[in-house]
């Protein structure tokens, strides 16, 4: 089932997501539609809040080296910790929930997580580049963050007055 993904700027987007406490059939079916919707959307990575489930849970389905968004590669994260992240990047982002915007966000280049699957197994995962933007950018969706709250003050001023032009031909 394809979800209804909010955007900017809706409420829901600044909840924090609680804790996953049960790793049951309901939490799985949930995760199929986050993916199923993720890929309806042509994104690469997709938060539960993003789709109104305030919960500590998100996917994340890259390309690999031959340009093809995998399914055997979907990370499934739930209730991550961060352990380690070190180093900078600075890589351009956009938002299923701020569409036709980009811009570029500086973050750590290496991270450790420890998290959950579906199944409540305990997982750590070493990354970087990529993999990394997207799971600190995923990560900030469960705390109640968007990327836009991480561009400079004048990007940002910029961003909100496109919105407020964009807002009025609609
Ligand atoms: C988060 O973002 C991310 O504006 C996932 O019109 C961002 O999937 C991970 C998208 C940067 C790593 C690097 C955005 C699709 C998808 C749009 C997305 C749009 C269509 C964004
Ligand atoms: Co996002």
């Amino acid at each position: 089932m394809i979800l209804e993904v909010l955007t900017y700027p809706d409420k829901r987007l600044y909840d924090i997501g609680l804790e996953v406490t049960k790793f049951d059939d309901e939490l799985g079916k949930f995760l199929d539609d986050m993916y199923e919707t993720m890929i309806a959307k042509n994104g690469i990575g997709l938060a539960a809040l993003q789709v109104g489930k305030p919960i500590r849970a998100f996917i994340v389905n890259l390309v690999n080296e031959n340009e093809v968004q995998d399914k055997n590669d979907l990370l499934e994260i739930i209730n991550p910790k961060f352990l380690k992240k070190d180093g900078e990047i600075v890589y351009q982002e956009g938002c299923l929930s701020v569409p036709d915007y980009y811009e570029d966000v500086r973050r750590a280049e290496h991270i450790e997580i420890e998290y959950f699957d579906r199944y409540g197994n305990k997982k750590t995962l070493e990354a970087k580049g990529l993999l990394a933007v997207a799971i600190q950018h995923e990560n900030d969706h469960i705390d109640g963050h968007l990327f836009i709250e991480r561009i400079g003050f004048n990007k940002r001023k910029k961003f909100d007055k496109e919105y407020k032009k964009k807002a009025k031909t609609k």
